[in-house]
């Protein structure tokens, strides 16, 4: 994750800790010793997986006279750095003045002491950590105002989208499996692909015709983390959005990697989460990527364990960068597509030219022809919730 936003690390270690100190964290002999490290390689920066407490980071800020940061901090300083869009920014800001917030309240009777009274832009009697805090609450709200109207805005996008017959297929997972690489490989467009956690921080849409000539929107987000500070959950929840309303959800799995199981685990919490059940077969499609990275045995295991799956359930192995199983993927999109559309089998008046090219703006057209009655027979695909719309205007539409 420090290679992610560019940090040189200069230096990896684990610490065993028996328990944990209050003051430090880690142990005494530990702090002198990485003071030396530090030292020695005139580091600037400590990053320490795990939570620290305001005190703990202080003290050992000043122990190796360097800037520390727990988990937490690198997490928000990654986000930051990927935000490309307004909301984004947005989003990362709050929750990095939520953390500053938290840990001013809980830091309150030592920093009180400290700079007590001495608050240089509060009112009289103001201590510097009501300022701070009032500040930080001060930006706070302007945020939730801002992002309020951004949401407002992403609304009417969203409405505007949803008038378009297309399908909507959202790729998920956990960070670096090959989302983007997929959605590139798909779309052939080009968007920001990286070997670095978090990438895509926005989520990407672009419009792609499958090769039976169905167009879809297909949707990339963010990459999933696990321990991902609650904070930040609630914070991109936002961003997951265009995923709850999608007719469609591949799940990519980098499954080279050797935490595969866990990172799906965690993926399909956060499923949950945001209310899509993992096992829901008529809208997940589980993509089994990067199998070029796997050696001969390893992909008839693989091979193995997708076999044994249910037909509805199987999971498409694919390798985003070679382009191997592609097809076997935009037909199981397909397949998953169809299941939940309607047909209808239309007879037109010729003339009808607003009729027909209304079926062409809301609909998916999937064969037009004049039958021998003269009358233009018309195959459309739509989404249930438009079946009624499609009958409504087309009365004597049969469902087939
Ligand atoms: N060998 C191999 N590498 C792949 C494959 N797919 C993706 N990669 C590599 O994996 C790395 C991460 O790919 P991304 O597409 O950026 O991953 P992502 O899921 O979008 O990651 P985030 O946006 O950070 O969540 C890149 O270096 C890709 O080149 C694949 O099928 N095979
Ligand atoms: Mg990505």
């Amino acid at each position: 994750m420090a290679l992610a936003i560019e940090l040189a690390v200069v230096d990896v270690g684990i610490v065993p800790l028996s328990e944990i100190r209050p003051a430090t964290f880690i142990g005494k002999g530990k702090v002198d010793e990485i003071a030396g490290l530090v030292k020695t390689h005139e580091a600037g920066i400590v990053v320490m997986d795990c939570a620290l407490s305001p005190v703990q980071q202080r003290n050992l800020e000043k122990a190796w006279s360097a800037k520390v940061i727990d988990r937490t901090g690198l997490i928000l300083e990654i986000f930051g750095r990927r935000a490309r869009t307004k909301e984004g920014s947005l989003q990362v800001e709050h929750a990095h003045l939520t953390y500053q917030k938290s840990r001013l309240v809980r830091s309150w009777t030592h920093l009180e002491r400290q700079r007590g009274g001495f608050g240089f832009l509060g009112g009289p009697g103001e201590t510097q950590i009501e300022t701070d805090r009032r500040l930080i609450e001060e930006r706070l709200a302007r945020i939730e105002t801002e992002l309020e109207k951004v949401k407002k805005r992403r609304q009417l996008h969203r409405d505007s989208r949803a008038r378009v017959p297309y399908p909507i297929a959202a790729l998920v997972g956990y960070t670096n499996a090959g989302k983007s690489t997929l959605f590139n490989r798909v779309t052939r467009a080009s968007v920001l692909e990286a070997d670095m956690l978090f990438a895509t921080l926005d989520p990407t849409l672009r419009a792609v015709q499958l090769p039976s000539g169905l167009k879809i929107i297909l949707s990339d987000t963010v990459g999933f983390i696990s321990d991902l500070p609650t904070m930040l959950v609630a914070a991109f929840r936002a961003t997951l959005e265009e995923v709850i309303e999608a007719n469609v959800i591949l799940h990519v799995r980098d499954v080279s990697h050797e935490d595969t199981e866990a990172q799906s685990h965690d993926v399909e919490q956060v499923l949950r989460a945001l209310g899509i059940e993992p096992d829901d077969e008529d809208r997940l499609i589980e993509v089994w990527n990067k199998i070029d990275r796997l050696d001969t045995e390893g992909r008839t295991r693989l091979q193995n364990l997708a076999e044994r799956r249910p037909a509805a359930r199987r999971p498409v192995l694919v390798s985003a960068l070679s382009g191997e199983g592609i097809e076997a993927l935009t037909a199981a999109i397909e397949a998953r597509l169809a299941k939940s559309r309607v047909t209808f089998d239309l007879a037109l008046d010729p003339s009808d030219g607003a009729g027909v090219s209304w079926l062409h703006r809301n609909t998916e057209v999937m064969a037009k022809d004049m039958n021998a009655e003269g009358r233009l027979a018309m195959t459309v695909r739509v989404d249930p919730a438009k079946a009624g719309v499609v009958k409504a205007k087309f009365l004597g539409a049969k469902v087939s």
